[in-house]
């Protein structure tokens, strides 16, 4: 269970961890784009070091609310980002985009993964991710994040979810991206409530046997200050439970902000997995 990301092949029958770095206007109110780079790759080599897999590149925030920034924009954000990283750190880079121009680019730039929270639904960019020829994620999200966590409501939200799912495999597979470069996300906290995030976390098994590895984050969010009564800056310990039950139900990559210590979760559910093959 390889997958060839930009010439970094990753062995997906283990779970792998994704580190977060955020190039977004909210994580650098400061301003500058030199120090925004700076920060950027010293927040990558940190989490290199700590064992990440992957990491994740976003120049789009997708929290609710949060507002939306124009192709050049995202442009400038992201690529210098992804070509400092590329030239510097033996890592694979997924880019957090639905822009069909920020994908071609940062392909080219040295991306291996196609992270798109939208599903590749945005016009082009589906095929400029086939293009690209590298793998995509593709997440399942009900709404748009500006208005998603206002009144979410699915009939039976696995099915629906997985439905989803593989009708965007579907037109994925026509438009050239074969099975083997595809990665599924159930999009935890994408217009969902307490009750289908944890029917959905309690179904990963169940969408896992769709056939695809599967991506899951829940680092942090919203879902775990529900539970806990946690604020962000505190949400590690749930973090990390519910990145746990997420590898022991069969997810590939797990995306965090709190790489080292997710690491030696899923080391523990590794181990387990290896020891009773
Ligand atoms: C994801 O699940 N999530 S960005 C709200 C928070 C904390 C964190 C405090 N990109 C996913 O991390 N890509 C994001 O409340 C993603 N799957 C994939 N594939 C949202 C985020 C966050 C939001």
């Amino acid at each position: 269970m390889e997958m060839n990301f930009a010439g970094h092949k990753i062995d997906l029958a283990h779970p792998q961890v994704m580190g977060v770095v955020n190039v977004t206007p909210d994580s650098f109110s400061d301003g500058g784009r030199f120090n925004q780079l700076d920060t950027a790759l010293a927040q990558a080599e940190k989490l290199v070091r700590e064992g990440a897999a992957f990491i994740d590149i976003g120049g789009e925030s997708t929290r609710p609310g949060a507002a939306t920034v124009s192709v050049d924009e995202e442009l400038d954000r992201v690529c210098p980002v992804v070509e400092a990283i590329s030239q510097r750190l033996d890592v694979a880079i997924s880019v957090d985009t639905s822009t069909p121009q920020v994908i071609t680019e940062s392909a080219r730039l040295g991306a291996g993964l196609v992270n798109d929270v939208r599903a590749l639904t945005k016009d082009g960019a589906m095929q400029a991710a086939a293009d690209a020829g590298i793998p995509v994620c593709l997440m399942h999200m009900q709404g748009e994040p500006g208005t998603m966590q206002q009144a979410p409501h699915y009939d039976n939200v696995v099915s629906e979810v997985s439905r989803f799912l593989m009708d965007r495999v579907a037109v994925a597979k026509e438009a050239g991206i074969p099975a083997e470069r595809i990665i599924l996300d159930p999009g935890f906290g994408f217009g969902k409530n307490l009750e289908h995030n944890l029917v959905l976390l309690e179904a990963l098994d169940q969408m896992h046997a769709l056939g695809y590895p599967l991506l899951v984050g829940m680092s942090r969010k919203t879902m775990l200050g529900q539970i806990t009564g946690r604020d962000v800056a505190d949400r590690l310990p749930a973090s990390l439970a519910v990145a746990t039950i997420a590898a022991m139900k069969g997810a590939a990559i797990i995306r965090v902000h709190d790489v080292r210590e997710t690491v030696d979760a899923v080391k523990v559910v590794s181990a387990l997995k290896e020891a009773t093959a």
